[in-house]
């Protein structure tokens, strides 16, 4: 068989860098060691229903949440891979309570924010999962040693790059280091991540809608607005919508970026006591946003905020998060501002 001479992944980050004489390399660094991290967790993930790497692990992660065998083997692939490739100086992952230090001897001068393993109710269904990750300078000085969690808790706008891998009918690695989107598709035959996608742009039209329609009963009555008016006909502006929803995050957003779509998860009532949303900042809104701004889109909150400009609080902060083409993501913000 007759196989393209393809950009490699490791080609494509060198080429940049050397676009940029200033660069150190560190941050080359940091994501060829995380790509071997994606490359240890796919060859995993293919083994699901094979060997025993499916089911609960029977431990709770800080969300409350069981966590499964592959959650936790993403999880300690990442960071121990991380810890000790001397370009982070903190890290935070979405199954951890607190920081993930990096020993002295080993700091660098960027902090990792992760979600090892996106969508793992999909797991034992065979459905894409995925990991994410944000990468950010770090901002106290690097004689300090250690990062802090003030080197983590940073705005989405500040972000060096972000990421995604999802592991679905392939393996692709996407990201961004704020020059375009690339796509790369591992070739598993020779264990290597070749340029696929280059410089994707999410059409400014949305052909999908994805949310979760069994909440329902706790939205807000604009989004129930804003849901009804998608489905309405008016083949002039191309309503209604269709719907496709995965229930993983990376799947849902994979396929909108590529096909033009929004992805709706809105603030609601499900918590009796507050209205709010239940994705993560720091590992799921700010990296996305990072990426579809990259793109051409448009992340907000649906109360009159961008995600990129959220200040984070704290490491598990979660946010509403309305995500997609520029078009419609304007559109869902009429709505719920109260313009439409
Ligand atoms: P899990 O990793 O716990 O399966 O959560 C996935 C997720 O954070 C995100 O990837 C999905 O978009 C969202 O939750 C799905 O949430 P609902 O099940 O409430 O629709």
């Amino acid at each position: 068989m007759n196989r393209p001479l393809g950009v490699t992944v490791s080609r494509h980050i060198l080429d940049s860098q050397r676009m940029h004489p200033e660069a150190t390399g560190e941050l080359s660094g940091l994501l060829s060691e995380l790509i071997v991290a994606a490359k240890t967790i796919s060859a995993e993930v293919n083994m699901a229903g094979l060997a025993d790497v499916i089911g609960l692990s029977g431990k709770t992660n800080i969300q409350g949440e069981s966590v499964q065998k592959l959650d936790e083997f993403a999880n300690n692939t990442i960071k121990k891979r991380m810890a000790r490739c001397g370009y982070v100086c903190a890290m935070t992952s979405e199954e951890e309570d607190d920081i993930i230090p990096v020993a002295e001897c080993y700091e660098g001068k960027y902090t990792l924010a992760f979600d090892p393993l996106d969508g793992s109710t999909n797991i034992d269904v065979n459905a894409s999962i995925g990991t994410i990750f944000s990468i950010h300078r770090r901002r106290s000085s690097l004689t300090i040693g250690q990062g802090t969690i003030d080197d983590l808790l940073q705005k989405g706008t500040a972000q060096a790059a972000a990421g995604y891998i999802i592991y679905g009918s392939s393996t692709m690695l996407v990201f961004s280091t704020g020059e375009g989107v690339h796509g790369f598709t591992l070739d598993p035959s020779v264990g290597e991540f070749f340029l696929s996608h280059p410089n994707i742009q999410i059409p400014d039209r949305a052909k999908y809608f994805s949310i979760n329609e069994g909440n329902t009963a706790y939205w807000d009555e604009n989004i129930r607005r804003y849901i009804a008016y998608i489905k309405e006909v008016n083949k002039q502006d191309g309503r209604p919508l269709s719907g496709r929803y995965i229930g993983t995050l990376v799947a849902d957003f994979h396929r909108n970026l590529i096909s033009g779509g929004i992805f709706l998860y809105p603030k609601d009532s499900k918590d009796a006591n507050k209205l709010s949303g239940k994705l993560r900042l720091l590992y799921e809104a700010s990296p996305f946003a990072y990426l579809i701004e990259q793109a051409g889109g448009r992340a907000i909150t649906g109360d009159g905020r961008n995600i990129l400009d959220i200040e984070p609080e704290s490491l598990h902060q979660r946010v509403p998060l309305i995500i997609g083409s520029k078009y419609d993501v304007d559109m869902v913000e009429d709505f719920l501002l109260g313009r439409r």
